[in-house]
């Protein structure tokens, strides 16, 4: 497995739309390996192709709270067939927007359905951090991240300081 860079806001690569994958073989296992170790090491609990740079639906998902007690879902074009009307909030954050978090509202729960690892359709029906989390990324997937649903005060606000958070990272390396 090798970890792989995430890419952080402002980027034109994260408001593109992902494409759909046509089967789950083995390159696209090795590709769900190293993501799955990229959120591993960041550390996170979702994280979406795009963010390290490839336009693929796919997404790497583990809620787990302990190490020992690992339990990652990978999801390969994954769609709707449920959102529920009752909403839930729940504090969000990005590996994509380090350092910056917010209240974001969203169905409770949802169905989807998608090609897990071993190449089978799935369905999974989740609620709470799992639903969210998964709302989150099939975001990702569409070009969205969750400060596209603050005001633009606050939106405008988060890019600004990750700008210049970016030109001081290139100042040291360079
Ligand atoms: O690590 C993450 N935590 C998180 C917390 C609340 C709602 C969504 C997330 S996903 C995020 C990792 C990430 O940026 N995935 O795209
Ligand atoms: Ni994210």
């Amino acid at each position: 497995m090798s970890k792989k860079s995430i890419i952080i806001e402002p980027d034109p690569i994260l408001r593109k739309k992902s494409e759909s994958l046509e089967k789950v073989d083995s390159n696209v296992r090795k590709l769900m390996d190293d993501m799955l170790e990229t959120m591993y090491e960041a550390p996170g609990i979702g994280l979406a192709a795009v963010q390290v740079g490839i336009l693929k639906r796919l997404i790497v998902i583990d809620i787990s709270k302990e190490e020992q007690k690992r339990d990652p879902i990978f999801l390969a074009n994954p769609t709707f067939t449920y959102k529920s009307k009752d909403t839930s909030v729940y504090e969000e954050g990005c590996l994509s927007l380090p350092g910056h978090f917010a209240e974001i509202e969203r169905p409770a729960e949802c169905h989807v359905k998608f090609i897990n690892y071993n190449g089978e359709q799935e369905e999974i029906k989740a609620k709470g951090l799992l639903a969210t989390c998964i709302q989150h990324e099939v975001d990702h997937l569409n070009g969205v991240l969750f400060i596209d649903y603050l005001s633009k005060l606050k939106k405008d606000m988060i890019i600004k300081k990750l700008k210049k958070h970016k030109k001081e990272m290139n100042k040291i390396i360079l």
